[in-house]
């Protein structure tokens, strides 16, 4: 008798600035696509579990400074680590969740206004790595994200790099125009029911967009 094949499973990218609620409105997607019966995986990026991982999280931590360039390699490196085991889940039928992805990766690194390390420059490296089905962008305004609280002891937690990676988002997501905006700047349900049709819709449409892509 024949099998059917296993139908893949849908790559999905939530990004967005610190404090937009990236990290609990991924977890209740976990949840909401559990109950739906989906085999579901969440992971982040940084994955600071990694040799890399821990060059980056020794960085982040400021105990140890890293050349521009170099440290944003290292971010892309640490996708592309995981590239095979992100197309291994989603061709066994896994949906995965992943906090921050390529987009944060050339953002941060190009808010840094190194005259060498433009944007288009930081996107580079990220060609090639499995494409998300759908990304979604936590919106949130500077003023909402002042509300909720002081910033934390990382590096990049600080006023002037939120402002310039808040606008750097904006100019990469005009270009990408394949991303979901959602307006952050609301209760965890409102923004949560938002995410939830967003990513209903997305799955419902995997027959027709076929296999996973790259991105270019
Ligand atoms: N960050 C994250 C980068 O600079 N490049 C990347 O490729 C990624 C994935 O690392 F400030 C930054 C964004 C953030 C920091 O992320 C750690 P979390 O999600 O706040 O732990
Ligand atoms: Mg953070």
């Amino acid at each position: 008798s024949q099998q059917t094949p296993t139908r893949r499973g849908t790559l999905i990218v939530v990004e967005g600035l610190d404090r937009a609620g990236k990290s609990s409105q991924c977890e209740l997607l976990r949840d909401y696509l559990s109950e739906q019966g989906h085999n579901v995986k969440y992971i982040r990026f940084p994955d600071r579990t990694t040799p890399i991982g821990k060059l980056i999280d020794s960085y982040l931590r400021g105990s140890a400074n890293q050349e521009d360039h170099s440290i944003h390699l290292l971010f892309s490196a640490n996708r592309w680590e995981l590239a095979k085991s992100i197309e291994q889940d989603i061709a066994a039928g896994i949906t995965l969740i992943v906090d921050r992805y390529s987009y944060s990766g050339a953002v941060y690194s190009a808010a840094k206004a190194n005259p060498t390390l433009s944007l288009e420059w930081a996107w580079q490296p990220e060609i090639g790595l499995p494409q998300p089905d759908i990304c979604l962008f936590l919106s949130i305004s500077a003023e909402e994200a002042a509300k909720r609280g002081g910033f934390g002891a990382e590096r990049y937690e600080n006023e002037s790099m939120q402002t310039r990676v808040r606008e750097l988002f904006r100019t990469l997501f005009e270009r990408q125009k394949d991303v979901c905006v959602v307006d952050a700047g609301r209760t965890l349900e409102e923004v949560s029911r938002d995410i939830q049709a967003a990513v209903s819709d997305c799955v419902a449409q995997l027959d027709t967009v076929g296999p996973l892509r790259t991105l270019g």
